[in-house]
C-alpha cells in the first residue's frame, strides 16, 4: 500500500515541543443566537445545551488520548473571517496555552483553512478543528480493510476541499522551509490531480470489497435471515445491547466511537425465529458529510436493514438533540419519515433513573402513537429485554406469512428450495410426507401456495 499522504500533513498533530506530550485546550466557540422574541424554553428546545456540546468536544479530544488541561467556552457573536473567534478570546487562550504548557487547541467548529492557519499562528499551537479531530479519531479506529478505505476517502475528500492556496503554503512552512510568496497555481492543480487519482483509486477498492459484501449477504438471504440493525448517537449503548441481545463480545466503552467496523451476530427471538444483527458506528452532531458519504457502503447494512433499532441514552441532557441528529444522518442514508414503521426506538440507560422518574417516562412512552412505539430498556441490568425482542419478533413478522403445507418427501428438490427461500418453523414426516409450517417474504407466498398448495395460518 502506498503511504498515506495525509501521514503528516495538515491535520496531524505535530511531534515537537507541546504538542509531542498531547496536552490539549478545547475552545467551544459557539454562536450566540441572535433570535429575538422567542420564548427561553422556546429556544432550548432547538439550540443544544452548550455544556453539553462542551463535554462532547472534551470527549472527542480524550478519544484520541489527548490530555484535555483545559476547556473554555467562547462565545462568538460574529464570526471573525480571519480567525472566527475575536482577539481578545485568541489571547486568552494564548495564555492559558502558556499557564497549562498545551500545544494543541480543539476548536469545535467548522474552519476554514485560512481560519485555521491564522489562528495556529496567533496562538503558536496546532489546531485542530471538529472535523479533523472526528477523521483523527476515525483513523485511530479503524480496523478492517473497508473502515481504512473509507476513513482515508474521507481524509483525502477533506483534504482537497481545503487545498487552496493557503493550504499548499502552509504545508511547505510546516515542512521547515522559510518559504516566501506562495507557490504556483501549477503546484496546487499537480496537488488535486494527485489527490483526484488516489480518491478514484481507494473508490474503486472500496467498490470491490462492497462487493465482496454484498456477495456474503446474498449468501444470507438465501438462507432467509432476517437484518435488524442498530442505529443511534455514539455512546448510546449499541454495542452494550449487542452483546446483551446476542451474548457477543464486541467492545463497549464510555468513549466515543469505540465502534467503528461493523459487526453481525446471529439474533435469538422468543419463538425461535433468527435474525442477523448489525452494530456499527455511531453518529454525532455535525458529523461531517464526508464521513457519512464514506460510510456510506458501511451502512448498507443499516438501510437494507427489515428492522432499524435506534438506541437512545434517554439519560442524556441532550437526547433530544441527540436524536434529532440521528434522524438527520438517517435522511442523509435515505431512510427518511416514510420508513419510520421500520423503525423501533430504544430508551436506553432507564437504570439511572430513580423510581419516580422512571414512571414519568414510562408515562410519556404510553402515550406516544402505537405506531411510533418506544421501549424503555437497560442494556446493562437487560431489564425491558424481553419485551423489546418480543417487539422485534413482532415487526419481523409483520411482512411475513405462516403457512402450513405437505410435501411428498421424496421431492428433495421442493424441499430443499423450501430450506432456501423459507424458515422452516416446524417440520415433521408422516406417511412419507413431511408436513411443515414456514414463514416467507410477501414475494415468496404466492410460490409456497401455488407450487406447494401452502395455506396461510
Ligand atoms: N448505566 C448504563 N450505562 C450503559 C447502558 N448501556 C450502555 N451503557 C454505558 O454507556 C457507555 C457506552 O456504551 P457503548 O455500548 O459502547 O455505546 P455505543 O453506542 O456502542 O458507542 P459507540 O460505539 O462509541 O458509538 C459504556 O460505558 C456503557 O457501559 C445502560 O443501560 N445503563
Ligand atoms: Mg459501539
Amino acid at each position: 500500500m502506498e503511504p498515506r499522504t495525509f501521514e503528516g500533513g495538515a491535520d496531524r498533530p505535530r511531534s515537537a515541543g507541546a504538542q509531542a506530550t498531547g496536552r490539549v485546550i478545547v475552545v467551544g466557540p459557539y454562536l450566540r443566537s441572535r433570535r429575538t422574541g422567542t420564548g427561553a424554553a422556546e429556544q432550548s428546545t432547538v439550540l443544544r445545551n452548550s455544556e453539553a456540546r462542551l463535554e462532547e468536544a472534551v470527549g472527542l479530544a480524550r478519544a484520541i488520548d489527548l490530555v484535555v488541561v483545559d476547556a473554555v467556552m467562547a462565545p462568538v457573536s460574529d464570526v471573525r473571517p480571519a480567525t472566527y473567534i475575536g482577539k481578545g478570546k485568541a489571547d486568552e487562550i494564548a495564555a492559558s496555552l502558556v499557564l497549562h504548557e498545551a500545544g494543541i487547541v480543539v476548536m469545535d467548529c467548522a474552519l476554514s483553512p485560512i481560519q485555521q492557519r491564522n489562528l495556529e499562528k496567533a496562538l503558536n499551537a496546532k489546531v485542530l478543528d471538529r472535523t479533523g479531530l472526528i477523521l483523527e479519531i476515525f483513523g485511530r479506529r479503524a480496523k478492517t480493510k473497508e473502515g481504512s478505505l473509507q476513513v482515508e476517502l474521507a481524509h483525502l475528500i477533506y483534504q482537497r476541499s481545503r487545498l487552496v492556496r493557503s493550504w499548499t503554503h502552509l504545508e511547505r512552512q510546516r515542512g521547515g522551509f522559510g518559504f516566501m510568496g506562495g507557490p504556483g497555481e501549477t503546484q496546487i492543480e499537480a496537488d488535486r490531480r494527485l489527490i483526484g487519482d488516489r480518491i478514484a483509486r481507494i473508490e474503486n477498492e472500496i467498490k470491490k470489497a462492497q462487493a465482496t459484501r454484498r456477495l456474503h449477504r446474498a449468501g444470507r438471504k438465501r438462507v432467509p435471515y432476517r437484518m435488524v440493525a442498530l442505529v443511534g448517537y455514539t455512546n448510546a449503548g449499541k454495542s452494550t445491547l449487542f452483546n446483551r441481545l446476542t451474548r457477543a463480545d464486541v467492545q463497549a466503552a464510555d468513549m466515543l466511537f469505540a465502534t467503528l467496523d461493523p459487526t453481525l451476530r446471529a439474533l435469538t427471538l422468543p419463538h425461535g425465529g433468527k435474525a442477523m444483527l448489525s452494530d456499527t458506528v455511531g453518529f454525532i452532531s455535525d458529523l461531517p458529510t464526508m464521513l457519512v458519504a464514506a460510510f456510506r457502503a458501511t451502512l448498507e447494512e443499516v438501510t437494507e436493514a427489515d428492522v432499524i433499532l435506534h438506541v437512545r441514552d434517554i439519560s442524556h441532557d441532550d437526547a433530544e438533540a441527540q436524536q434529532h441528529d440521528v434522524d438527520a444522518v438517517l435522511r442523509q442514508l435515505g431512510i427518511g419519515p416514510e420508513s419510520g414503521d421500520r423503525i423501533i426506538e430504544i430508551w436506553n440507560k432507564i437504570d439511572r433513573f430513580d423510581d419516580d422518574a422512571r414512571q414519568q417516562l414510562a408515562n410519556t412512552a404510553a402515550r406516544r402513537s402505537p405506531d411510533q412505539p418506544c421501549f424503555l430498556v437497560s442494556a446493562e441490568t437487560g431489564e425491558g429485554i424481553p419485551q423489546l425482542l418480543a417487539a422485534i419478533e413482532q415487526k419481523l413478522a409483520a411482512t411475513r406469512s405462516t403457512l402450513d403445507l405437505s410435501i411428498d418427501a421424496s421431492d428433495g428438490a421442493g424441499v430443499s428450495w423450501l430450506h432456501r427461500n423459507a424458515e422452516v418453523l416446524d417440520k415433521e414426516l408422516t406417511d412419507g410426507r413431511y408436513v411443515m409450517t414456514v414463514r416467507v417474504d410477501e414475494t415468496k407466498r404466492d410460490i409456497v401456495i401455488e407450487r406447494y398448495g401452502g395455506v396461510i395460518r
